[in-house]
């Protein structure tokens, strides 16, 4: 296989509501899509970074440059292009996982779909369906986040995720479990607001029977996170820290962690994502999929990994339209608390022209 053109396009997705985390506010997701062609198919992929480098040190113009001088040239100049050659050719450039993860996507999408095999037959899946749950932001107020966590409820979301920081943390986990009771399957996301310093008050959580916390302290506290879990009766559950399967086994085999958040982009790729999995699986670690505000063609490739036997609990994996009114792709819907896998090959999914034409902010050629 060989790369005939290569697009990177740059579409802006106002989101149905502003989403605040402990890293800051979204009113818009600015994402980055790549396209490539091939004699026989054409593929897709998607970089998670954000527009500004607050989730992780990545960001989404950074992730365009570093593909156009280094990662596209690369993969471009290979002789014989193959998915599982393309990490492999980008491992010369340090970090910069989310711009690597877009594109090894983007060729495996392309390869899958010359050889009409889906991307979730590809990887492993053995589910038809995945079950959903919700990521519910920090709101100004209590009723405010009574409100909306009743109409993801109402909505048939299987799993509530709240976000937490310094502040908002105790009180909203009591008022959500006094309002929806102690079997609503609850957990909470701090996204690295919290030091070691906070373990006593972290304890405080543990009445509540929350299924997780997620990353509580920095990317690179293994150990504090180690000594934290010590004092939590609440499993601790890493997202940002997991930049690596080496990363994962180290996190499992210091105490770091009792349950991993995948996500394909914070790894470098899909591919190792599945490898993740499957050290997961085998170690029997509870594991769920994590999700970055993806249209509809990363939301595929997490809906594809999320039906791999491994994941045991249900994912950031909701509804299209929990973020976005207009997606680049036909809009993923909840059904009975879950989403349905494609089916069709590669992705399953395509950018609808009219949707991606209204979305679209730039388009940039590079020569393969
Ligand atoms: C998390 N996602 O699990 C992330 C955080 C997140 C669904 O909670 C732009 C870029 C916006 C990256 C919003 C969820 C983002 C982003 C949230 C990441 O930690
Ligand atoms: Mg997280």
């Amino acid at each position: 296989m060989k790369l005939t053109e290569i697009e990177l396009r740059r579409v802006a997705l106002p989101l149905v509501t502003p989403f605040r985390t402990s890293f800051g506010e979204e009113t818009a997701r600015d994402v980055l899509l790549l396209r490539v062609a091939t004699a026989d198919a054409e593929g897709w992929g998607e970089c998670v970074a954000g527009a500004e480098p607050r989730y992780s040190s990545e960001y989404v113009d950074g992730a365009a440059d570093v593909l156009r001088r280094f990662l596209l040239p690369a993969v471009a100049d290979l002789p014989d292009l193959h998915p599982e050659a393309v990490a492999p050719a980008l491992g010369f450039v340090r970090g910069h996982r989310m711009a690597k993860a877009a594109l090894e996507l983007a060729v495996l999408d392309a390869w899958l779909r010359a050889r009409g095999v889906s991307l979730a037959g590809h990887l492993g899946a053995t589910r038809e369906r995945v079950p959903a749950g919700v990521s519910v932001g920090i709101m100004g107020s209590l009723p405010a986040l009574l409100d909306a966590v009743a109409g993801y409820l109402d909505a048939g979301y299987l799993r509530i995720k709240l976000k937490i920081e310094p502040g908002w943390d105790l009180e909203p986990v009591a008022a959500v479990r006094e309002r929806f009771g102690d079997e609503l399957a609850l957990q909470v996301d701090a996204n690295a607001a919290y030091t070691l310093g906070d373990a006593d008050h972290l304890a405080g959580l543990d009445p509540f029977g929350l299924l997780l916390i997620e990353q509580p302290l920095p990317e690179e506290d293994l150990l504090g996170h180690a000594e934290l879990q010590r004092r939590l009766r609440t499993p601790v559950c890493l997202d940002e820290s997991i930049t690596s399967v080496k990363a994962a086994a180290d996190a499992l085999a210091l105490g770091a962690c009792r349950i991993v958040n995948v996500k394909a982009g914070r790894m470098g790729g899909y591919l190792e994502a599945r490898r993740l999995h499957d050290l997961c699986h085998a170690r029997g670690v509870p594991l769920w999929c994590g999700g970055m505000l993806e249209t509809g063609i990363g939301r595929a490739a997490n809906v594809a990994l999320a039906a791999l036997p491994g994941f045991t609990l249900p994912g950031d994996t909701s509804a299209s339209g929990r973020y976005y009114h207009l997606d680049v792709t036909e809009p993923f819907v909840l059904r009975d608390g879950h989403l349905e896998v494609p089916k069709g090959p590669g992705l399953g999914v395509e950018p609808l022209p009219e949707a991606l034409a209204e979305l679209t902010t730039s388009v940039e050629r590079v020569p393969p």
